[in-house]
């Protein structure tokens, strides 16, 4: 949009009066965020109102993307940066003495999401929005999103995250659009008299979704597309009888909590519940609205709408859209299944058994009667159908019931007409290994969409600095098209290039140990390898693994003091599942550790080792672009796909990583020169499956560094552990370390010493640097929403 700096000056000055009766001299930074959201909203909403007038005139098919988490993070400059105006707003508030970036820093960061998976669907929104591609998110508003972590003598402890003290700026509460959910109760089916089963209900319990609507503006461009949270509240004409406490504190508490669960199944009925709430009043949603606006036969509702399933906690949507267009528009069933199986699809975001969905039987069915009796009837035909063409055992491996239980995966592989994966090994792993049975019955179902992320977020608002110099370096146009980053490779021999590189980088790593000494009372040296592993803590992303490297160069520096390394400091942020044990006594291992090292003046400043408390999106912004190491450490085939590693290279750090999800894109994109690999392949994880050959206690017995390492944690060495020493000594020894980080140990080391050898030329590190900018264009989620809207969802970008 054009907007002058003048106008804006005036529409944020008369801002602060007509909403707080104050000036900009005496507004508090609260008052100043407040006035400026709202400026900034009044500008988008009339492209905003004309996108939606567009939509609904053209009718052209739109995507659905159900996600029971979205990450967005803060809003504020992502949404100058895509209206165009970042800059001009940020020189206006200079003229009135105001410092854009201490307002920004007031929005409470967006967390209705725990990680990878939620972060991947917000940037999916951005991108959608800035590809043109017609889209909307539906979610859950919740009250409380996930938890903030505080680290109290090295513990993890869990503080509650209410984000909504102060208001939402962006939200539009959309009252008349409020849909009722059901629950429990009896439900029954009777004939009427035509040969029509219509089922009865009675004694349902009445639960009223209220949608926000959120704005997802595109990069300078038309398009506005909106994210629909939903909120549960009791029905307003609810006899007064109805309304006892026990039964709102019930309906509240279905949008109170996001789920602090990441990669784990956690069966509790409230969850069930949250994924038939916005499941249900999203499908709603969508049923009015192609009756109200788009206004064809339901049975052409295929060429209007695609919804798309993200893991399998929206799988609901497969019995409950059968449900609808059934009982509510009465579509014959053979006809309903098509067009359900047209309309819907899924991504698969994990292999790891723990985490798949699985309900009983009993719980759905008491929960969901008529749900229950779709799922039932679909699982009934679907065995009929089947069984004369591919054979009792591979129906059987496939079935939606098995041993009492729903299985989610299922039900939204065979109810949506494609089933991908977030990497090319991960999606070849579903394929091969994982969910062959389907592949064998379905194999035309099955496809890869290779993660990416939304790069303006990750490069031109987190790192402003390396931004300026690509621009003076090959001109502007990768603000719009990533891969002309391609066009940096023509600099890689060009020193003043590098050494520009180079300065912004430091830049970044300085105002990353401003941070580090206000929260963590570290100094920390910016010359140091800035060596960095934030993600979620999880035994199979392996902290750990680098966490016995850390120990190893300790152990080295106290056999040989005088020991010429290049200093490094370690970054991690992680938070850990509050029920999972296990990481959080690696936190508390990790953070004892740090103490040990930083306070030992024979180290004399070699290593630091940092942990961030409370590791967010907003965090990874200043965190991310300061790396020179992303650590991405993961045992082959367990992690998906991973997204921070492409952040990483987006920003210039090298992967020090294995060969596990996009890590693999990555290095075929960068080459070997540039990137550091090390450790089992895949198949060798398998091999030693087959075979259960694994034997970790072997490796300690015999491996002196190793013994020694492990001996720490047991021995007294690190300091103020208790149970925390014994419970990983053993997990790695007498309970023969899962993740096979012991076995993969060595060749870490190895791969750390020649990334230490190549920091020390400093040229080549940074040419490095630029091959992973330079390669790194594949990565921008565009090019994977628009992989989706072509093979996935049929639908088309604006103009
Ligand atoms: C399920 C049932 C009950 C409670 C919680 C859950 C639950 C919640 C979150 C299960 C899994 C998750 C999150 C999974 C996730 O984030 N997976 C990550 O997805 C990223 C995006 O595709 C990948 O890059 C990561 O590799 C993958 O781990």
């Amino acid at each position: 949009m054009k907007l002058s700096k003048k106008q804006f000056k005036q529409d944020f000055e008369q801002r602060l009066i007509t909403k707080f009766a104050t000036d900009v001299t005496k507004a508090g930074p609260q008052e100043k965020f407040a006035a400026l959201a709202s400026v900034v909203k009044n500008y988008y909403s009339k492209i905003w109102q004309a996108d939606n007038e567009y939509k609904d005139e053209s009718k052209k098919k739109q995507t659905y993307y159900f996600s029971i988490e979205f990450l967005p993070g803060k809003m504020l400059k992502s949404n100058l940066l895509n209206l165009g105006i970042l800059p001009t707003v940020r020189e206006g508030l200079e003229d009135l003495g105001v410092d854009l970036d201490e307002i920004a820093i007031i929005e409470p960061d967006m967390a209705i999401g725990n990680g990878g998976l939620g972060r991947l669907a917000s940037c999916f929104m951005d991108s959608l929005a800035s590809t043109g591609l017609p889209a909307n998110g539906n979610g859950i508003r919740y009250r409380y999103g996930l938890f903030k972590q505080k680290i109290v003598d090295g513990y993890q402890v869990e503080l509650p995250d209410s984000w909504l003290d102060n208001g939402n700026p962006w939200e539009v509460r959309r009252s008349d659009k409020a849909i009722e959910v059901r629950f429990g109760g009896e439900v029954w089916l009777e004939d009427d008299g035509k040969g029509n089963l219509i089922p009865q209900y009675k004694n349902q319990e009445r639960v009223l979704a209220v949608p926000y609507d959120t704005p997802m503006v595109g990069y300078e461009n038309t398009t506005v597309n909106n994210m629909c949270l939903w909120r549960s509240e009791v029905p307003k004409d609810l006899d007064l009888q109805f309304q006892n406490l026990e039964y709102m504190r019930q309906t509240a508490m279905l949008s109170s909590e996001l789920y602090p669960d990441d990669s784990n199944y956690d069966g509790r009925l409230l969850r069930l519940k949250q994924e038939y709430f916005f499941v249900s009043a999203g499908l709603q949603r969508i049923m009015r609205h192609y009756h109200s606006t788009i206004k064809a036969p339901i049975n052409q509702i295929a060429e209007y709408i695609a919804v798309h399933i993200n893991d399998t906690h929206p799988a609901l949507c497969v019995p409950e859209f059968m449900r609808l267009l059934v009982d509510e528009y009465n579509v014959p069933w053979d006809r309903a299944w098509d067009l359900t199986v047209k309309v819907m699809s899924y991504t698969n975001h994990t292999i790891l058994s723990e985490a798949l969905e699985k309900w009983p039987e009993d719980m759905v069915k008491t929960l969901l009667p008529r749900i229950y009796q779709i799922i039932v009837e679909l699982d009934r035909r679907r065995t009929a159908e089947l069984l004369p063409k591919v054979g009792a055992t591979l129906v059987h491996n496939t079935r939606i019931i098995k041993d009492g239980q729903i299985h989610m995966a299922n039900l939204s592989i065979i109810g949506s007409h494609s089933t991908n994966g977030v990497a090319k090994l991960h999606s070849d792993l579903l394929k091969d290994v994982e969910l062959h049975d389907f592949y064998e019955i379905y194999p035309e179902r099955f496809n890869n969409k290779t993660n990416g992320i939304a790069d303006r977020r990750w490069s031109q608002i987190a790192n402003e600095r390396l931004s300026t110099v690509i621009d003076e370096t090959i001109g502007k146009t990768w603000r719009h098209n990533l891969n002309d980053l391609k066009l940096l490779e023509a600099y890689k021999n060009d020193t003043e290039t590098l050494e520009r590189l180079d300065a912004a980088k430091f830049d970044d790593k300085q105002r990353l140990a401003e941070l580090i000494k206000e929260r963590n009372g570290i100094t920390v040296n910016p010359e140091a390898i800035f060596d960095v592993q934030v993600k979620r803590l999880h035994a199979y992303k392996r902290q750990l693994l680098n966490v016995l490297h850390i120990l190893k160069l300790y152990f080295d520096i106290k056999d040989n003091p005088e020991l010429d390394m290049v200093p490094r400091v370690f970054i991690f942020g992680a938070k850990a599942a509050p029920g999972y044990h296990y990481a959080k006594s690696i936190i508390k291992a990790i953070n004892e550790i740090a103490g040990m090292i930083n306070n030992d003046p024979e180290v004399k400043d070699r290593i630091k080792v940092v942990f961030m408390e409370n590791y967010n999106v907003s965090l990874a912004e200043v965190i991310i672009p300061a790396a020179n190491v992303g650590e991405q450490i993961s045992l082959a085939s367990k992690e998906a796909s991973g997204t921070s590693n492409m952040k990483f290279m987006l920003n210039g750090a090298l992967t020090m990583g294995t060969l596990d999800g996009a890590n693999i894109e990555i290095f075929d994109a960068v080459g070997a020169g540039n990137y550091f690999k090390f450790g089992l392949t895949k198949d060798e994880v398998y091999a030693y499956y087959k075979n259960n050959n694994y034997n970790a206690r072997d490796i300690y017995e015999q491996n002196p560094v190793i013994h020694r390492i492990l001996d720490a944690f047991i021995d007294g060495t690190i300091p103020n552990i208790s149970m925390e020493g014994p419970e990983i000594f053993d997990s790695l020894t007498t309970y023969n370390d899962e993740y096979f980080v012991l076995r993969d140990f060595k060749d870490y080391v190895r791969a750390q010493k020649s990334l230490e050898t190549l920091y020390r030329d400093k040229t080549a590190w940074t040419k490095a640097t630029l091959m992973n900018i330079a390669n790194s264009g594949r990565f921008s989620s565009d090019r994977t929403v628009r992989e989706y809207a072509e093979d996935i969802w049929y639908i088309k970008p604006k103009q």
